[in-house]
């Protein structure tokens, strides 16, 4: 699709509420809402910010009575000529103007067009476009004041500094290239390997947020395991809040691994039930002690439920493991010791112990500081340690005195995919910085 196409898209979920938006953004917005909007003014001429009530009309049929709000390129969210319809929020009439509008000219707007145009025209890095996306879908209070921070800018601010660091070492590499004769003297290398190490730290330390990026995003996975019997499907429905998992005095009840979402003081959680872990020939509860095993790799806290009226088992020390001394009920003399929550999964006893010492385990502690979270994702991580490997080579290269081309190739590798996490282009900077901090025609 063209940049110039003018799109139009539902932007409110479909179904009955209060309102439904129909957005248009593109260089035809104003004259294709003009032709099926009906109010005071003519809508070409009307002013930014302009609020107009009015109806929208297909072939002399009313359709609704709407809203419309103005925006003009390029103060709007997408940067072009914007309208924004606000009409009653019933599928049928909500979907009849959408119709109207694309009758009129505009073309249907692909998933995420409105945001891809925001990003293209420079309203916004591709860090805020990506926060849009994350912000929409959080599933806790935690994950959305992340993304919050994010769509405000805080880690394209800190990428952007990162790039201008990595700038000013290509500059100063540029300046030994340009007068070859010289090399690299000591001084100059020793201040560049210094600068190198930095920024290999920033990326380091914006790298090591990445388990918190994917926890926020994707849900910290807990896996509930243990001996056949303990309670940990009891202990799943508990913390789901319903008879999710069947329960009872059988063991090898749970054969398969079973997973939910749920949000515990604002953080989303991923819980996976799992089979318990005994000696057995039937295939079935071999497999499903297969998907336990699997299950405990990929955890981020694993909960060990233990049933305190079996023989106690020796504690293994783990640090994402809490130990759930279950069926304190039958064992009220028992105390739990560091490392262990003592529970009755029949009347969620002990329950606010256990989620405290949960969030305790996820470092993602609390609200307040998720509010202040720099956490990358999955293609931050990817951008960043490719960035990494360079930097690492551009060091070795430094210490191996190559010729300046050779690291400065590695470093504009570095700069290049650090780059790509805020969309910029980073050949014209490194020119303007040489020429700006440098005194070359000296
Ligand atoms: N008294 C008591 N019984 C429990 C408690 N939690 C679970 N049970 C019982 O222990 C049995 C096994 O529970 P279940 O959740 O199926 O264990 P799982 O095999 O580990 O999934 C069931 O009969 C539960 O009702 C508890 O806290 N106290
Ligand atoms: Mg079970």
């Amino acid at each position: 699709m063209s940049g110039l196409d003018t799109i139009a898209a539902l932007a409110t979920p479909a179904g009955a509420g209060a309102l439904a938006v129909v957005r248009v953004s593109g260089p035809g917005a104003l004259q294709i809402a003009g032709r099926v909007f009906r109010g005071r003014r003519s809508l070409p001429e009307s002013a930014p910010g302009c609020v107009q009530r009015g109806r929208v009309e297909q072939d002399g049929a009313v359709l609704d009575e709407v809203l419309l709000t103005v925006f003009r390129a390029p103060r709007s969210y997408t940067g072009e000529d914007l309208v924004e319809i606000s009409g009653h929020g019933g599928s049928v009439v909500a979907a009849a103007v959408l119709r109207a509008v694309l009758a009129a000219g505009a073309h249907p707007a692909p998933p995420g067009e409105f945001t891809r145009r925001a990003f293209l025209n420079g309203k916004m890095d591709l860090t805020q476009a990506e926060a849009v996306m994350d912000l929409i879908a959080a599933r806790g209070e935690a994950s959305a004041r992340a993304a919050a921070g994010q769509l405000e800018g805080r880690l394209g601010r800190a990428v952007e500094a990162l790039r201008g660091d990595a700038i000013t070492a290509v500059a100063h590499l540029e300046a030994f290239i340009d007068f070859p004769e010289e090399g690299i003297d000591a001084e100059g290398g020793r201040a560049l390997l210094e600068r190198v190490d930095r920024l290999h730290g920033a990326v380091a330390h914006l790298l090591s947020t990445a388990d918190e990026g994917r926890m926020l995003r994707e849900g910290v996975r807990l896996v509930i395991h243990g001996e056949p019997n303990a309670g940990k499907s009891s202990l799943l429905n508990l913390l789901v809040g319903y008879d999710r998992a069947m329960v009872s005095e059988i063991p090898g009840t749970t054969r398969d691994t079973i997973e939910e979402s749920l949000t515990l003081r604002g953080i989303p959680f991923r819980v996976v039930d799992t089979a318990g872990l005994r000696e057995s020939s039937d295939p079935l509860e071999l497999e499903g002690m297969r998907r336990t095993r699997a299950e405990l790799e990929l955890a981020d806290v694993s909960l060990r439920v233990v049933d305190v009226t079996a023989q106690a088992e020796a504690a293994r020390p783990n640090a994402r493991e809490i130990r759930v001394l279950n069926k304190i009920d039958l064992r009220p003399e028992w105390v739990p010791g560091a490392d262990e929550v003592a529970m009755c999964c029949l009347d969620g006893r002990g329950l606010e112990d256990l989620v405290a010492a949960v969030i305790a385990r996820t470092d993602l502690s609390t609200l307040d500081r998720c509010g202040e979270v720099i956490a990358v994702n999955e293609r931050h991580r990817h951008c960043l340690a490719a960035a990494q490997n360079y930097l690492g080579e551009a060091r070795r290269s430094l210490q191996r005195a190559d010729p300046p081309e050779l690291t400065a190739l590695e470093l504009r590798s570095a700069l290049a995919a650090i780059g790509e996490i805020t969309g910029a282009v980073e050949t014209e900077d490194v020119l303007d910085k040489i020429f700006g901090s440098f005194c070359i025609g000296k």
